[in-house]
């Protein structure tokens, strides 16, 4: 018998030990650890009952009933009505009475999607979560279960929420193939071959998963899209996973091809302003919305990278977005038109391609349309400064794109926490009406009052067992949930919550690594492109650092385009004396920038030629400066990995080492971008690597003889 207890004992320490791979995210609902919390939890929910049986509602009581019994290592009952229920959840409709002491205000104030969560003394003390609408129910308890799980008091309640932007997508960028444009965490979660009768368990998680972040769209196809997708066979594979995601409030969304009217309709053409065009659309949407009722629209890739777009018969991004608008509005689908393009006349100077074509069409979008703009005017580099389109086309919703996938910031192996950077960008101010039009304001509506605001995230997710492929992905997914909901949300309290949710709630733990979570995009920016160098790195599929190629087909793919080094200096003039992008930025927004004198230094080289010689804020020459910066990028990785280390005892033994193994990669790379751009720059600046900057591993030679055929992209 003893002898059996101690098998078991040891089975189940086993388990635990490998029982933490990171599916879970950030829905572990492990039993709260702190014995008196664990008390007054007990003691508040005692049992629950969920009015109303809407698919939301009924998922929510699901969770509820998943969550509850765990975190609190107890049964809870789940009644059929309110009495002898401590926790209360429904619509205000279904709750009647229950939800009378909440002010109509509250309810006013959370409008559709919104939720309050308030505790109430009568005619018992409860919790009751309710909203307007069933999914505002929904995200009400997942709001509640994330106080439970970060261990928030919960005695006295009053939480009136609801979301800033009215679109929180994720953009797939997924091929039908089941690979994925700049993935990095396996294949596509879209098992599309099995589609539409096999229903992963996953799709149900991600849907769980996103709600809990109050994602609501998902766009399931890679922006250089496939006309098949449109087809009446991947249509109802969409359907499926349309009708797994509806409950949880996610709608589905697709790339749309532009030129598809002649793949998949046989037509001579795909112009605009055709009359068989128009109806081929239109017949395709009626087609659509018969499999999917609540479609929410296309993502449109128009022009750029050899996309096929309006262009391609004289026509204008206006008039290819607003055909598809009109086909799409009777069913109040919308059009996501991006402004990412580019094409040969850009030679010049990339930069400002976007803003000349697009900013002189504002006015002429239909309703449903919102022009989707990258968050920087290159291409998600590690840092750059706001796309110029915002607070330059008022009269259209402009929605954010950030990346969640690590295309340029070191794959699934580095470990960089973004939120730190999307706040830099929404935090920027256009000045597009005086101080305080920050970016945040245009996207959110708020500045020109447009009711149609949204922020995308290009999805890091895969079908690696973690979602992510590094542990620490996760948190830049989580984060584009709550930025989405809140964009003026803090990239500290968004760190707090993952790790709590994620890993620990102990502060031994939380505190070094919220700090090194928040300290890790500088110091990519630092080992990968200090001083606003931008763009340096391998070609085509963007893995390490390559500044010295010059071999691409087109200029403006070439790392020597962005950077400009010579023996005079560094970097791309975009002021009046080069390619004057600067002159896109309202006055006030382009002053900080404009005078090398007083550029901040993270900008320095996205704007300025600057001589090797120059003194910088530090006190150090731009040679030494660069040289410092590479340094102390290699550094901050040195102490990422100390941090890890001596938090790893509050950590499963499988994600302490995987982070481990990945910080380890991460600082091989960060040291061979430091050693490949200096060796690389000096033969430009033809000085010597100052004090304390250890000498190259290896020759130039050495570092440009490296190829990666297989690297992914
Ligand atoms: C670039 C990627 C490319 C994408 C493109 C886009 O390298 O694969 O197709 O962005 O956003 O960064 O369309």
């Amino acid at each position: 018998m003893r002898k059996l207890c101690l098998l078991l004992l040891l089975l189940g320490c086993m388990a635990s030990l490998h029982a933490e791979d990171g599916y879970r995210l950030w829905l572990r609902y492990e039993r709260i650890s702190d014995a008196a919390l664990l008390q007054a939890y007990r003691n508040s929910i005692a049992g629950i009952y969920v009015a109303g049986n809407s698919p939301a509602l009924q998922v929510a009581l699901q969770e509820l009933q998943q969550a509850l019994p765990a975190l609190l290592d107890k049964k809870i009952p789940v009644l059929q009505q309110a009495q002898g229920a401590s926790l209360v959840a429904g619509t205000l409709q279904e709750l009647g009475t229950i939800a009378k002491d909440i002010p109509a205000s509250a309810l006013q104030q959370a409008g559709t999607e919104g939720f309050c969560i308030f505790t109430v003394s009568a005619p018992a003390k409860r919790t009751v979560i309710t909203a307007n609408t069933p999914v505002g129910v929904l995200y009400g308890v997942f709001h509640f279960l994330r106080l439970l799980q970060t261990h928030e008091p919960i005695r006295q309640l009053s939480v009136i929420s609801a979301p800033r932007l009215r679109y929180r997508l994720l953009d797939h960028w997924d091929n039908l193939n089941r690979t994925v444009e700049r993935g990095y965490a396996g294949f596509s979660i879209w098992d599309w071959h099995k589609l539409p009768g096999y229903i992963d368990q996953r799709y149900k998680d991600y849907a769980r998963a996103n709600a809990a972040i109050g994602i609501n769209g998902t766009v399931l196809n890679n922006v250089n899209a496939n006309a098949l997708s449109l087809s009446k066979a991947y249509l109802e594979k969409t359907a499926a996973l349309a009708n797994v995601f509806r409950p949880y409030g996610i709608r589905v969304y697709l790339s749309a091809r532009f030129s598809a009217p002649m793949e998949a309709g046989g037509l001579k053409t795909a112009d605009p302003l055709d009359p068989g065009v128009q109806q081929w659309w239109k017949d395709k949407l009626k087609e659509i919305y018969s499999y999917i009722p609540d479609f929410g629209g296309f993502l449109v890739k128009a022009n750029s990278e050899g996309q096929p777009g309006p262009q391609n018969y004289g026509r204008t991004h206006a008039d290819g977005a607003n055909m598809l608008a009109d086909a799409l509005a009777p069913y109040k689908g919308i059009v996501m038109w991006r402004a990412f393009v580019y094409d040969a006349k850009a030679d010049q100077d990339r930069f400002k391609q976007a803003y000349e074509e697009f900013k002189p069409l504002d006015g002429q979008f239909r309703e449903n349309v919102a022009v989707q703009v990258k968050n920087g005017p290159i291409d998600f580099q590690p840092r750059e400064p706001f796309h110029p389109l915002f607070g330059a086309m008022p009269q259209t919703p402009l929605m954010m794109e950030f990346q969640l996938t690590q295309e340029y910031l070191g794959f699934a192996t580095h470990l960089v926490y973004l939120p730190g950077f999307f706040r830099e960008v929404l935090d920027a101010d256009t000045y597009e009406k005086g101080r305080g039009s920050t970016v945040a304001k245009v996207i959110d509506g708020t500045l020109e009052g447009h009711a149609f605001s949204g922020m995308a995230g290009v999805a890091n997710i895969g079908n690696d067992r973690n979602w992510t492929g590094h542990p620490f992905g996760q948190a830049n997914w989580y984060a584009l949930g709550r930025m989405a909901w809140d964009p003026r949300l803090r990239s500290e309290k968004i760190a707090d919550e993952w790790l709590r949710q994620t890993f620990s709630n102990d502060p031994h733990f939380v505190n070094p690594v919220k700090k090194m979570m928040l300290a890790s995009h500088e110091t990519l920016v630092n080992y990968m492109t200090p001083l606003g160098l931008h763009h340096i790195m391998g070609y085509s599929h963007h893995y390490g650092p390559a500044p010295w190629y010059d071999k691409a087909p087109r200029a403006d793919w070439n790392p020597v385009y962005f950077h400009r080094a010579d023996r005079n200096g560094i970097g791309f003039d975009r002021t009046p004396s080069g390619s004057n992008a600067l002159g896109q930025y309202t006055p006030e927004a382009r002053r900080q920038w404009e005078n090398l004198r007083d550029c901040p230094d993270e900008f320095l080289l996205w704007f300025h030629h600057v001589p090797w010689t120059h003194t910088l804020h530090s006190g150090r020459t731009l040679w030494n400066e660069m040289c410092y910066r590479y340094q102390s990028g290699v550094q901050g990785v040195q102490q990422m990995l100390n941090t890890w280390d001596s938090v790893v005892r509050y950590v499963d033994e499988e994600r302490a080492e995987q982070v481990k193994m990945l910080l380890n990669i991460q600082l091989q790379e960060a040291s061979w971008w430091r050693d490949a751009c200096l060796s690389y720059f000096q033969t430009f600046s033809g000085m010597p690597l100052p004090p304390g900057i250890p000498a190259p591993a290896h020759t130039l030679e050495y570092y440009q003889s490296l190829t990666f055929p297989y690297a992914p992209h």
